[in-house]
């Protein structure tokens, strides 16, 4: 009789196996992944309540974004600066919720990794029972020691050692990369363990469904405007045949759709967006880290995403996202417009 258990595979003992990829990595970065599954956790018996106790509706905060705080955005971000960084691995954590970075020390100087996460993207549809997520992203520092500068911070997605996110829907799952491909774990609350159910996700090259809010559409550029008119009447390059539409007005959601399904996710800037609505360092970047693992594309329009240098912690940057040859299309068309092809 076979051993029922024997393909169980736990998020902790993956990182593990992920950490015998990086000869010399040492177990601070297994435990800070794992620290962040715990919270995710957490997080996810919260969410899963939500309409249970009264945690449910708006504080009297408004974030630096000029968005009511949801209690349950307030929670998680609790929920993360408490156990993320907890062993001392980490010197710096930056949340969507928070102005400024919180700081922290570590006395046998292991203090070498930044987490910037956003707590609970999409809440905006916490009341309604739409699927939200969390978005973490890790950066090693580039200071030596003491207190992280600015340009610890300010890096690259190119530089990121791991990104990932957890999606509270139907069934709450957790997906990452630490460069050696995208992993997924589906929560089993029965016994609390996130459980090796999507190995090695890889995205479809070309999509067949197109992810944006049409709503926004008097705003957009004239490009913007004939590439999404293109998605509809199949006028769109040789792979984009008349799309489906897709859009849930969660981030995570319809991201996650798309990089199991394949799909381009689109948020282009607008007159009253100029650069877009969602954040460089933690939504586009991570975003785009898992999906380049998984064989699909993030781009500004213009480049890569992972190329961008921020310049500030809350920094908004268009977003194109998902199926490879799908943002490979609109980045050629709007380059070749912007040089008058
Ligand atoms: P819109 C949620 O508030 C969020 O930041 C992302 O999760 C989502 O993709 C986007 O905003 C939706 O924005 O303007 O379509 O409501």
């Amino acid at each position: 009789m076979p051993n029922p258990t024997s393909k169980l595979i736990n998020v902790e003992t993956h990182i593990l196996s992920q950490q015998m990829l990086h000869p010399g990595a040492s177990g601070d970065f297994t435990g800070l992944l794992n620290d962040i599954a715990f919270s995710c956790k957490i997080i996810a018996k919260e969410v899963s309540r939500a309409g249970l106790v009264d945690i449910l509706g708006a504080t009297d905060q408004v974030n630096i974004q000029g968005e009511t705080v949801q209690k349950l955005d307030d929670y998680s971000n609790d929920v993360m600066l408490k156990f993320v960084g907890r062993r001392g691995q980490v010197c710096m954590l930056a949340s969507e919720e928070m102005d400024d970075p919180v700081y922290m020390t570590s006395k046998n100087g292991s203090d070498k990794y930044i987490v910037v996460f956003d707590p609970l993207d999409g809440s905006s549809n916490i009341d309604a029972n739409v699927s939200i997520g969390t978005i973490f992203s890790i950066y090693q520092r580039i200071s030596r020691k003491g207190k992280p500068t600015e340009e610890d911070l300010l890096q690259p997605g190119r530089d990121l050692v791991a990104a990932g996110y957890v999606i509270y829907g139907s069934s709450t799952m957790l997906v990452y990369t630490t460069g050696a491909g995208v992993h997924g774990f589906t929560l089993d609350p029965t016994i609390g363990e996130f459980l090796l159910s999507h190995p090695d996700i890889k995205t479809p090259f070309d999509s067949g469904t197109y992810s944006v809010n049409e709503g926004r559409y008097n705003g957009w550029s004239p490009e913007i405007k004939e590439i999404v008119n293109s998605f509809k009447t199949g006028r769109a390059g040789k792979d984009l045949k008349g799309l489906g539409a897709r859009y849930i007005g969660s981030l995570v959601a319809d991201f996650h759709r798309n990089l199991l399904y394949g799909g381009i996710f689109m948020y282009p800037a607008s007159e009253s967006a100029p650069d877009g609505k969602l954040r460089l360092l933690y939504e586009a970047a991570p975003m785009a880290m898992i999906v380049e693992n998984a064989g699909g594309y993030a781009s500004t329009g213009y480049m890569p995403i992972s190329d961008v240098i921020p310049e500030k912690l809350h920094q908004r940057i268009p977003l194109f996202i998902g199926s490879r040859n799908s943002v490979l299309w609109v980045e050629k068309q709007l380059t070749e417009k912007s040089k008058g092809i």
